[in-house]
């Protein structure tokens, strides 16, 4: 047997019996049946294992279920024969001897089912990219990434002045506060804080510092949702799926026509275990009600000028600051009264006002929200309790990473 097939092989379960197919009544039978066929095909005929036709009528199938109506109300049951679908292709692109574009569809294959279905055989669809990125080569630099420049000096052409903080606004730094203090001063009174020296040990900052190939290497070949335009209130703004390193290659290093790329997601840190690994829960979390489990962890990876417009978030949040500086401007929720929320309720919790170039005409209140800033910098993190509106731009490439949690 071919290596790959080899190791693709023993990540299914060894007999078809145990090989779980269990579906809500909700599922068509005639689709159900299409779905044991693929099953037992995979244990029935050492030769043909599985079939990209039959895997396909399953994806196409589940998508039309995934795309009516509201994603909110789509059935996960539908969302699990979407996985199965996307399992059955993968392995019908990786049986025989696959050459690396198969492999690289077969792992983009693993990313849909990982975004858009749902978790089916103790996560299968992640253990198979484990399997199937060992097997990917590295592609060589291309044109712009060959210059004699090192990455870290290619970060900083694009970099803008920094803005001068008033101290009479500034956000408040301290150094290790214990948890005591943290809670005294800050989370019970609900005041923004940056707190400096405790992610000195993450290795994002020691072991495995996060740069471009840093990047490359261990999420390349992944395919992620991008948001694309200056911000998501604007008219233009889309979401599409592409991998990191066509993210890398154009809006980080490249000049995308169509505007600022930003890659802002909470299911980067499941579908890449090791950056995971790179970074710690802050201590202070343990303050709040849930468990690890229920913290939220968002990345926020883009070039210089992605702006996150003033809105707040229903839980607290440490924003922690890996590569690059970001302009952060804070609002208490007393202020909302001057910030002119969007009426919708998609955007309810969203400013309209831009915040560096207020339209005071629109917006005459505006002017009398006070406020706090910042500029927060590699290895700061900054508390920023429930509600509190936030607004956020990047003064250069930058990576932060969020932590919600109540
Ligand atoms: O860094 C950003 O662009 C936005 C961060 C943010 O809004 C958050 O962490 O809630």
């Amino acid at each position: 047997m071919a290596p790959v097939w080899t190791d693709v092989r023993a990540v299914l379960p060894s007999t078809v019996c145990e090989f779980p197919l269990h579906f809500s009544e909700k599922i068509e039978l005639s689709v159900l049946k299409v779905v044991e066929l693929a099953r037992d095909q995979l244990y029935s005929e050492a030769d043909c294992p599985a079939s990209a036709q039959r895997a396909q009528v399953i994806i196409d199938y589940s998508w039309e279920k995934l795309n009516t109506g509201t994603w909110r109300d789509v059935d996960k049951e539908w969302r699990r024969v979407y996985s199965y679908g996307c399992l059955f292709k993968v392995l019908s692109l990786c049986h025989g001897n696959p050459s690396q574009c198969n492999i690289q569809e077969a792992i983009k294959t693993c990313d849909m089912g990982l975004l858009m279905g749902a978790g089916i055989m103790d996560n299968i669809l992640q253990r198979l990219v484990g399997v199937l990125r060992n097997q990917v080569k590295m592609k060589s630099p291309n044109k712009a990434e060959k210059s004699e420049e090192p990455c870290s000096k290619k970060m900083k052409v694009d970099c803008v002045s920094e803005p001068v903080i008033n101290p009479a606004q500034a956000v408040p730094r301290i150094h290790c506060p214990s948890l005591e203090r943290f809670r005294s001063d800050f989370l019970n009174p609900q005041k923004p804080v940056i707190i400096e020296g405790i992610t000195d040990h993450w290795p994002a900052f020691t072991e495995h510092p996060w740069s471009i190939d840093y990047l490359r290497t261990i999420a390349g070949c992944r395919t992620v949702p991008i948001e694309v335009g200056s911000k998501y209130t604007d008219e233009g703004w889309s979401q599409k799926l592409i991998t990191v390193n066509d993210f890398i290659d154009r809006y980080i290093i490249g000049t995308a026509e169509d505007g600022v790329g930003y890659l802002a997601q909470h299911q980067l840190f499941d579908q890449v275990p090791e950056l995971k690994e790179d970074i710690r829960f802050p201590d202070y979390c343990c303050l709040g009600e849930g468990d690890e489990d229920d913290i939220t962890i968002n990345a926020w990876f883009g070039p210089g000028g992605t702006v996150s417009p003033l809105h707040q978030d229903p839980q607290q949040n440490f924003l922690a600051q890996v590569v690059g500086r970001k302009y952060i401007r804070l609002y208490s929720p007393d202020e909302t009264k001057y910030l002119y929320p969007h009426q919708s309720q998609l955007l309810h919790n969203t400013s309209q006002v831009e915040v560096e170039n207020p339209d005071l005409v629109m917006f005459p209140d505006f002017s009398k929200a006070s406020y706090q800033e910042c500029v927060l910098r590699p290895r700061d993190v900054l508390f920023i309790p429930q509600q509190h509106w936030h607004y956020v731009r990047s003064l250069e490439l930058s990576f932060s990473v969020s932590f919600w949690w109540s």
